[in-house]
């Protein structure tokens, strides 16, 4: 059987990264405090969460169900905002029908701070919402607040739309992190007992079936790798099995449906599926498609079963999968799902910057996936991709104060435009402190709190650094203990120290060479030595003992990227990038009118890197020597082209995209117009 790698258990990881520590303590800090309130519908102006109002109203629900009294069904509101002065019914079922999901995905950040630092006041906190939970479940298992609230005998009946296994997935997600973090079992049994209940009704010889949101794959094997029950991991694969085949379980579904109201069936064939990853057998897969975050969130889970069970048609298809998104299909920020049509990805090489999804849960789910390859193959492009996306998409989700949060993350805004164009509808220039749908800020939370399990992974003998995030680890190596120091600041520069704090083994420690680094110098403590070169990862094989040290220095240059040229709206562009970080332009800095500016072809060399502050926080910065043009007024629309631009020298101020628009409102742009060879000067 095949080796594959391990992430280190949070509880082994002591993050000492200027950023990263900073952006986890402002999760604890801010954004945990903050949810906890907006679940309870208690934040003024912020569109309500109705978490604790459905969970409430379930946990009656279910109490007068099990006392045997009839619970009548009731219609849904499918209000998320509240029209001055009108109360929510206390029986209600309120909001999206993934509603539980949030304070699912609330309990498991709690859990993961709770881990790095004990906190009794936010574990007392955190209870009352698993203790809520617990009590909305039903007798048999079932827990679901918006099926729970309006007909239960109709649970189950339309897994394409209604997020049951997504909730149940997010559900066994919180309740894994929460006996690490406490050891209390009563979360994890609520899951169990949910997954008991699903296993009940889908199964090889029971109902066909599979999640239309994926998510339950990955949470169903995390289920079996915390338990050892072998009935979790085989749902999942079931589950995995089934997707894509003939003929449609969504469309028989469906049908059922149909037939209810007195319709006629519609085809069952499984091509109508794309967008739900279900048009083939997920072996087939050849391309990503469809809705980003699930695609992205299967993908996870497909990995995990390649993991799992050594699956070679699987894993093939995981890389066939990760080559479509990253060749094709992904933002030079990490960001995937290129349409808001659906939330989805679009064709190959349709990468529009203005009105781009790239949802910040899509830019996560990468995460997901990339860090599941490297478990699988440890090749650093898997780390490159993920790094990305995690310095750019996914840390621009939150604002630098944690007050507020990105859905969506286009790679260029213009405020006027967000608010004047319907196109950009789906753009908000600023962030906003919640949403009615509101899946991405407590993702961010949870996934910056367990940022310590995507640092590093290790075999028995080997333990692979993928990200340079600083941080202290215990990790055991051939067996025996090793206490570590990591030390690097990449808004800095590429140096990486590792120093052995305590302990004694022999084994390897694999460097990730990060794919923007030009070359790399190596010194030890222990003389000079020649790491072997595998997959972009440096091998060094010796006995480790306290107080060796070796330090990289990665180089990090300033480089200037264009785009395949098969990306249509990127023709004659340019971005600047340094390291993990990709930079953009604000008009807050250079004025407004960005796509007035022109970077000619040799900026690299001469622009400077430095920094600036922001909130607190100091970060990279980039000068550059540019161009403006200036418009000809009173002129033609359509000029002639023999006509040259006139060009004014400006010095272009660019900071990392992750920071933008925390300086309020302002236009920015990732891609920046090159000078035409013909421009006058
Ligand atoms: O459907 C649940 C979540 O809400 C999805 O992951 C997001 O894309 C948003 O639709
Ligand atoms: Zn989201």
């Amino acid at each position: 059987m095949t080796q594959f790698s391990l992430p280190l258990p949070l509880s082994a990881v002591r993050l000492t990264d200027a950023l990263w520590k900073r952006e986890n303590e402002l999760v604890r800090r801010e954004v945990i405090p903050y949810q906890w309130e907006a679940l309870n519908d208690r934040v003024e102006g912020a569109a309500p969460s109705f978490f604790v109002h459905n969970m409430r109203a379930a946990a009656r629900a279910a109490a007068a169900r099990r006392a045997g009294r009839f619970v009548p069904r009731r219609a849904a509101s499918g209000m998320v905002t509240q029209p001055d002065g009108q109360t929510p019914d206390p029986d209600t079922f309120y909001g999206w029908v993934f509603q539980d999901s949030d304070g699912y995905k609330w309990i498991e950040a709690v859990s993961y701070q709770l881990i790095q630092q004990p906190d009794e006041q936010l574990r007392q906190t955190a209870q009352q919402a698993v203790d809520l939970i617990c009590a909305a479940q039903e007798a048999d298992g079932y827990l679901d607040t918006f099926y729970s609230l309006t007909d239960i005998s109709a649970a189950f009946s339309n897994l394409r739309d209604h997020h049951e296994l997504y909730c149940f997935g997010h559900l066994a997600e919180a309740a894994v992190a929460w006996k690490e973090a406490t050891g209390q079992t009563d979360l994890l049994d609520a899951a169990c007992r949910f997954a008991r209940c699903i296993s009940r009704r889908f199964g090889p010889n029971l109902e066909r079936g599979c999640p239309g949101h994926e998510i339950a794959e990955m949470a169903l094997f995390r289920l079996y790798e915390a338990t050892g029950d072998t009935a979790y991991r085989d749902l999942s694969c079931f589950f995995l099995d089934v997707r894509g085949t003939e003929p449609s379980t969504f469309a028989l579904e469906e049908n059922r449906r149909r037939a209810g109201e007195g319709l006629p069936p519609l085809p069952v064939t499984a091509s109508r599926y794309a967008y739900h990853q279900a048009d083939r057998p997920v072996r087939d897969t050849q391309e990503a498609r469809g809705h980003a975050v699930r695609q992205m969130y299967l993908a996870a889970g497909m990995a995990d079963e390649a993991r799992l069970k050594d699956d070679r048609p699987m894993r093939e298809a995981c890389e066939r999968l990760w080559r479509s998104v990253t060749r094709e299909k992904m933002y030079v920020t990490g960001g995937v799902g290129a349409t808001h049509l659906g939330e989805a990805f679009s064709l190959p090489y349709d990468l529009p910057s203005d009105t781009a999804y790239a949802e910040t849960c899509a830019a996560i789910g990468l995460c997901f996936f990339a860090r599941r390859m490297l478990q699988l193959n440890p090749v650093s492009e898997y780390a490159d991709v993920m790094e990305r996306a995690l310095y750019n998409a996914v840390l621009s989700g939150m604002a630098l104060d944690g007050k507020s949060f990105f859905y969506v993350n286009p790679l260029e805004a213009d405020p006027l435009y967000c608010r004047e164009d319907q196109r950009l509808s789906h753009v908000r220039p600023v962030r906003q402190k919640w949403f009615g749908c509101a899946c991405c800020p407590p993702n961010i939370a949870r996934f910056l709190s367990s940022l310590g399990a995507y640092a590093g992974t290790h075999t028995e003998d080997t333990l692979y650094f993928h990200l340079y995030i600083a941080q202290e680890m215990n990790v055991s190596l051939g067996g025996k203990e090793l206490r570590l120091s990591l030390d690097a600041d990449l808004t800095e520069s590429g140096r990486v120290r590792l120093t052995v704090l305590s302990g004694a083994a022999s084994g390897t420690l694999a460097f990730r060479l990060p794919g923007w680094a030009d070359g790399y110098s190596l010194n030890t403590s222990f003389g000079a030595c020649e790491p072997a070169l595998k997959g972009g990862y440096l091998y060094l094989t010796r006995p480790w003992q306290k107080g060796d040290t070796l330090s990289f220095d990665f180089s990090m240059p300033i480089r200037l990227l264009m785009a395949d040229s098969r990306v249509r709206e990127l023709t004659g562009q340019v971005c600047f990038v340094r390291g993990p970080f990709v930079f953009c332009a604000e008009s807050t800095d250079n004025g407004p009118g960005l796509h007035l500016l022109r970077v000619p072809a040799d900026a690299e060399t001469h622009a400077v890197p430095g920094r600036t502050e922001m909130a607190g926080l100091s970060l990279p910065s980039l000068q550059v020597p540019a161009f403006r043009v200036t418009p000809e007024e009173d002129g033609p629309l359509y000029p002639s082209a023999a006509q040259k631009e006139r060009l004014s020298p400006v010095t272009l101020s660019l900071i990392p995209y992750f920071a933008w628009s925390n300086r309020g409102e302002s236009e920015m742009r990732v891609w920046l117009p090159r000078t035409s060879p013909e421009s006058s000067r």
